[in-house]
């Protein structure tokens, strides 16, 4: 039977037990990080104390211990986004999947091939791409979004051509909320001849994915936002796009042979994970992919939906000025928004003296605020344990910041 008592669920995450200002917490900055649950931690101090040593090469049983557990993390990923082991790699994070298949898959582009992307991503599905266009001379092609915050797909229909060569996008995007038709986008893609990394940073915390149903050629995510440690992240790729690729970094257990003439390469995933892993981290996100295996994400999917709605209502209903950014028909757990005459940074801080953790910035996604024509936006994002407590402090929060504000 899986978990979906979200009350009980929520007894599992000691962070939110604290009070903050003397308040209890509200943890509504969920799109920045995870908290982690109390598994995640006691896998974590079980590695560390008890099991710390290399993975890979001792034959002594600490590192057969941890060889087992960071491999066995491997399995759990693997069964999680239905992908064979050999094609799940593990980074730092998101930002160095992208950039690590932007660097190796990327040395194929040519000047005149193009890499399509979308307005709506975070600056780690941007940069990488426009500093391989300026290795290859390659162009950087991006696809606008509606007044919604809806992918504009008749245009990215346009857009793919023969030139296409990568196409990349988010899964759900970190600022606005809106999730993209990521199934029928791949798809397109495929048939214009084009490869497709998708950004799932977003929606691997609120649904579960399925690489073979998905067919995306790449799929990267993090530790840290899926309830897993800082500085663990995933990189899915297909077999045999990964058994063409050259290797990312060169060193320690990427290799087969080295000689001062020749080197040849480690099979994989292991071609891309050159030194000495996270193995600590690895291994809570093991953890983490554990416990979120017992939870019924059809009913997160539906609880966060119900919060989402109901936060939007009440912002709107209740604070004068209000303006929601992103209001797309497909949208997944983040709330951003705007309040007449106060900056987003001062609704942070007083919200903040009333326990309400939530983000407020450009988000690392400033061309998504250029075309909404606003400097910053307020930002709440949902995960499955927050509840309509969550909701009612941060709305009394800003209520409190309309008081100070227009007195
Ligand atoms: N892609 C998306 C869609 C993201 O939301 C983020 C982080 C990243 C990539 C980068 O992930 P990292 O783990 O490699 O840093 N997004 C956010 C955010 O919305 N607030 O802080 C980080």
């Amino acid at each position: 039977m899986l978990r979906r008592d979200f009350a009980a669920i929520r007894q599992d995450f000691p962070a939110l037990q604290q009070l903050v200002h003397g308040k209890p917490l509200a943890y509504l900055d969920n799109a920045a990080s995870g908290q982690s649950p109390r598994a995640v931690h006691e896998a974590v101090a079980q590695q560390q104390s008890h099991d710390h040593s290399n993975v890979h090469r001792g034959v002594h049983s600490l590192s057969e211990r941890s060889t087992a557990a960071y491999e066995g993390a491997r399995h759990k990923i693997g069964r999680f986004i239905n992908a064979s082991i050999e094609e799940v790699i593990f980074t730092r994070g998101t930002t160095e999947s992208i950039n690590l298949v932007a660097a190796t898959f990327g040395q194929r582009l040519k000047a005149g091939d193009e890499v399509l992307i979308t307005w709506l991503e975070h600056h780690s599905n941007i940069v990488p791409w426009q500093l391989l266009c300026e290795r290859t001379g390659a162009r950087l092609v991006v696809t606008p979004i509606r007044d919604d915050g809806s992918l504009d797909t008749a245009e990215f229909d346009r857009q793919l051509g023969k030139r296409t060569k990568i196409v990349a996008f988010a899964h759900v995007s970190n600022a606005l909320g809106t999730i993209n038709p990521v199934a029928e986008m791949t798809a397109k893609a495929h048939a214009a001849g084009a490869v497709v990394l998708i950004d799932g940073a977003q929606a691997v915390p609120h649904m579960r994915v399925d690489m073979r149903s998905l067919d995306c050629d790449f799929y990267a995510f993090s530790g840290h936002k899926m309830f897993g440690p800082t500085g663990t992240g995933v990189l899915y790729g297909k077999r045999t796009l990964l058994a063409e690729m050259p290797p990312y970094q060169g060193g320690g257990d990427m290799i087969l042979t080295v000689s001062f003439e020749a080197t040849t390469y480690n099979s994989l995933p292991y071609k891309f994970e050159a030194g000495t892993p996270n193995i600590t981290g690895v291994v809570g996100l093991g953890a983490a992919v554990d416990y979120l295996e017992e939870i019924d994400f059809d009913a997160v999917a539906e609880h966060e939906r119900t919060l989402l709605e109901y936060a939007t209502q009440r912002l709107l209903d209740d604070i004068p000025g209000a303006r929601v950014i992103g209001t797309a028909a497909q949208k997944a757990s983040v709330l951003s928004f705007v309040i007449d005459g106060i900056h987003p940074h001062d609704l942070g801080t007083i919200v903040d003296r009333e326990g309400v953790a939530i983000r407020t910035g450009h988000h690392c996604a400033m061309p998504v605020m250029d075309r909404f024509g606003v400097p910053a936006t307020a930002r709440a994002s949902f995960a499955f344990y927050n509840d309509y407590g969550d909701v009612d402090r941060l709305i009394a929060g800003l209520t409190r910041a309309v008081e100070i504000f227009r007195g």
